[in-house]
C-alpha cells in the first residue's frame, strides 16, 4: 500500500480541519437520510477523538456522524481519485453525494475507496457514520461491567476519525504497490524490489537508488503487473540504532519517453532474525530498550498529533530507549516514518488485546485478526525499524488459542517471511503459542498485582519462571511490560506502592534480573506515559498511573534512573 504522495503525477489533499459533526444516540441518522447531509451539526475537529473535545458526552461511544463539503482540483479530471482514512475506530461508512461508498471494521489501519466515479468537480459532500460501541465479536472485544466503559482491555476506547483523511490523485495507468526486502552479503547490501502495476504496455520500470554520494540503477520492461528487480550495493551502509541510514528508492514508469508515475521510498538495508536464545540486527546481538506505549493525550485522545509524536521520540532519544512495542495497536503512518529515521526499533502489534476465544466469537475473531495482520503488513512492509509482529496482547489463552494463534502466524509468515512473529503473554509456560512463536514476550507484574510492596519476592519469582520458560522453550524473551502505578509527587521511605521511590526500586530490580540472563533480548518497561483508561476501582480518575512520564510528559524519579542504566555502554 503506497502512502499518498505529491509530485508531477501523483497529489494529495489533506482534508484535516473542521468538519460538521453529530451524536446519533437513538441510531435514527440512516433512517432520516442523513447520509445525504446532517442538520444541526457541531464543529468538531478531525483528526482527533469525540469523546474530550465537548463538555458532555464523554463516554458516548456512538453511533455519530461526520460531514465535510469539499471540491477537487480541476487537474484531477483525468486521474484515478481515492479517498483515504487512515484510522477510524471502529466501524465506519461513507457516503459520497448521497452515495455509498464502502463500509470498514476496524480502529487503528488504514482504508480507501475509489470515488473517480462518484466525485463531482465542485461541491462534494463526504458524510462519514462512526459507531464505536463495543462489542464481544469486535477485535478488541468487550468486557466485564467491572470497567466504564465495558472494555476488555486497559485503555479507553477513544472513537472518532483518529488520522487525516487524504483525498489523492494517481495516474489510471501506472504504479500499485512496492515491496523492498533488504538482505546483506559481506559489506554488498542486496534490495530485492517487487514492483506492482495496472494496465500498462509498451512501458518500463527504472530504479534508482540514492544515498551516501552513490547511484545505482536498473531498468526492466514491464511484461505482467508484477516485476521483480534487484538492487546491489557495495560497500552499503547499512541501517541501525545508532547510524539509521536510509536511502532514497524511486520507482519510475516510463512510456513513449516520457514518466506516467513515480513514487519514492525511502529504503534502510538491515536484516533481522533469530538465532538461538539472540536477536540479531545486521547479524549482530542486539538488546531492546524502550517502553509499551499507548497513542493518548489530553483533549485529542488517540488523534494524530504531529508535535507528541516530535516530542515523545524526543523524550525516548533522551532516555536511551532503543525500541517500543505499538502496544496494543498499530500507530500512526507517520510514527513509523519517524522510526525508521531517528532508529528505533518496533514491535509491531494488531490490535488484539484480551481476546476471549469465546465459543460463538472465535471464528469472528479470527477473520478479523487475518484482516488486521494483512493490512498491517501491507502498511508497513517497508520499513527497516519494524522488526517483529505481534499478533497478540495477553490473550486469554485456553485450549482453543493454540489452534487459533498457530493459524494467524502461519499466515503472517506467508505474508512476511523476513521478520519473527511474537505473541505477548501474561500466562507463563502454559502459553501453546509460544511452541511455535520466534520470540517469546512476556508482561509481568509480581511485587505490584501479585506480591504487593514486596519487591525482592517479586524478583525471585521472575527469575524462576524466566528460566524454566527458556528451560522450555530455548528461545529469546523479551520482557515487554513490568511496572507500577506511581503518582507524580508522591514519596515514601522505605519506598511504598504508588511512591515514586517504588517504581524506581522495582524497575531497577527487574531489569537486574533481566540482565543476569543471557537469553533475554530485551525490557520494555510499562509505560511510557501515564494514559487514560476505562473508570474502575483500581484506576484512580481513570488512569493508568504507570508512566515513566506523566501524561503532560514530565518526567517522574525512575526517568531519571533509566536515563542512567539505558546510556551506561557496557
Ligand atoms: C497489562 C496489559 C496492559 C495494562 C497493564 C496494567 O498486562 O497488557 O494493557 O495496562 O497490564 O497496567 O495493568
Amino acid at each position: 500500500m503506497l502512502y499518498p504522495q505529491r509530485n508531477k503525477n501523483r497529489h494529495f489533499i489533506d482534508l484535516s480541519g473542521f468538519w460538521e459533526f453529530r451524536f446519533d444516540p437513538d441510531d435514527k441518522g440512516v433512517g432520516e437520510n442523513w447520509t445525504k447531509g446532517l442538520n444541526n451539526g457541531c464543529p468538531i475537529a478531525v483528526p482527533a477523538s469525540w469523546n474530550d473535545q465537548f463538555a458532555d458526552d464523554r463516554d458516548f461511544l456512538g453511533p455519530a456522524w461526520y460531514q465535510l463539503k469539499f471540491t477537487i482540483p480541476w487537474e484531477w479530471d483525468s486521474k484515478k481519485i481515492i479517498i483515504r482514512f487512515g484510522s477510524v475506530n471502529y466501524l465506519s461508512d461513507v457516503w459520497l453525494n448521497g452515495e455509498v461508498v464502502g463500509h470498514h471494521e476496524g480502529g487503528h489501519l488504514p482504508f480507501e475507496y475509489e470515488i473517480s466515479d462518484k466525485i463531482e468537480s465542485e461541491d462534494n459532500l463526504l458524510v462519514v457514520r462512526v459507531d464505536g460501541r463495543l462489542s464481544d465479536d469486535h477485535v478488541p472485544p468487550r468486557g466485564r461491567p467491572m470497567n466504564n466503559p465495558q472494555t476488555n482491555f486497559d485503555f479507553y476506547p477513544f472513537c472518532g476519525i483518529h488520522r487525516p483523511v487524504l483525498l489523492y490523485a494517481i495516474p489510471k495507468e501506472g504504479l500499485r504497490d512496492i515491496t523492498v526486502r533488504t538482505s546483506i552479503k559481506d559489506t554488498t547490501g542486496i534490495l530485492d524490489v517487487k514492483i506492482e502495476t495496472i494496465g500498462l504496455n509498451d512501458a518500463y520500470v527504472n530504479l534508482a537508488l540514492k544515498g551516501f554520494s552513490s547511484e545505482i540503477t536498473n531498468t526492466s520492461i514491464i511484461q505482467q503487473n508484477i516485476q521483480k528487480m534487484t538492487l546491489e550495493v557495495k560497500q552499503a551502509k547499512f541501517w541501525n540504532t545508532e547510524t539509521p541510514n536510509l536511502y532514497d528508492l524511486t520507482v519510475d514508469i516510463v512510456k513513449k519517453d516520457a514518466i506516467i508515475d513515480s513514487y519514492s521510498l525511502k529504503v534502510g538495508i538491515r536484516t533481522i532474525e533469530v538465532k538461538g536464545d539472540k536477536l540479531l540486527l545486521n547479524r549482530k546481538p542486539v538488546y531492546l530498550t524502550g517502553f509499551g506505549r499507548h497513542e493518548d493525550f489530553p483533549i485529542t485522545g488517540r488523534g494524530y498529533v504531529p508535535a507528541i509524536i516530535i516530542k515523545d521520540y524526543s523524550l525516548m532519544k533522551w532516555i536511551g530507549a532503543n525500541s517500543f512495542r505499538t502496544s496494543h495497536y498499530p500507530y500512526s503512518e507517520q510514527m513509523m516514518d519517524l522510526a525508521d529515521r531517528l532508529g528505533f526499533l518496533v514491535i509491531n502489534e494488531i490490535p488484539a488485546v484480551g481476546l476471549t476465544f469465546k465459543k460463538d466469537v472465535i471464528d469472528r475473531q479470527l477473520e478479523l485478526c487475518d484482516q488486521f495482520i494483512e493490512e498491517l503488513i501491507k502498511r508497513d512492509k517497508n520499513h527497516p525499524s519494524v522488526i517483529m509482529w505481534s499478533l497478540a496482547n495477553e490473550p486469554h489463552s485456553s485450549l482453543k488459542s493454540g489452534e487459533f494463534f498457530r493459524k494467524l502466524y502461519d499466515k503472517t509468515k506467508v505474508l512476511d517471511n523476513t521478520r519473527p512473529i511474537t505473541v505477548v503473554n501474561m500466562m507463563g509456560v502454559k502459553e501453546k503459542a509460544f511452541e511455535f512463536c520466534d520470540v517469546l514476550c512476556i508482561n509481568r507484574y509480581y511485587g505490584w498485582y501479585m506480591q504487593p510492596g514486596n519487591i525482592e519476592e517479586a524478583c525471585e519469582i521472575l527469575s524462576k519462571e524466566m528460566d524454566k520458560l527458556y528451560e522450555k522453550h530455548r528461545k529469546p524473551i523479551i520482557l515487554s511490560e513490568f511496572g507500577t502505578d506511581t503518582i507524580p509527587g508522591w514519596h515514601s521511605q522505605p519506598p511504598e506502592m504508588f511512591s515514586e521511590e517504588y517504581q524506581t526500586e522495582f524497575i531497577k530490580k527487574y531489569i537486574k534480573v533481566c540482565r543476569s540472563k543471557p537469553y533475554v533480548v530485551g525490557e520494555h518497561v510499562w509505560n511510557m506515559c501515564d494514559f487514560k483508561t476505562s473508570q474502575g476501582i483500581t484506576r484512580m480518575g481513570s488512569m493508568n498511573y504507570k508512566g515513566v512520564f506523566t501524561r503532560d510528559r514530565r518526567p517522574k524519579m525512575a526517568a531519571h534512573l533509566l536515563r542512567k542504566l539505558w546510556n551506561e555502554k557496557d
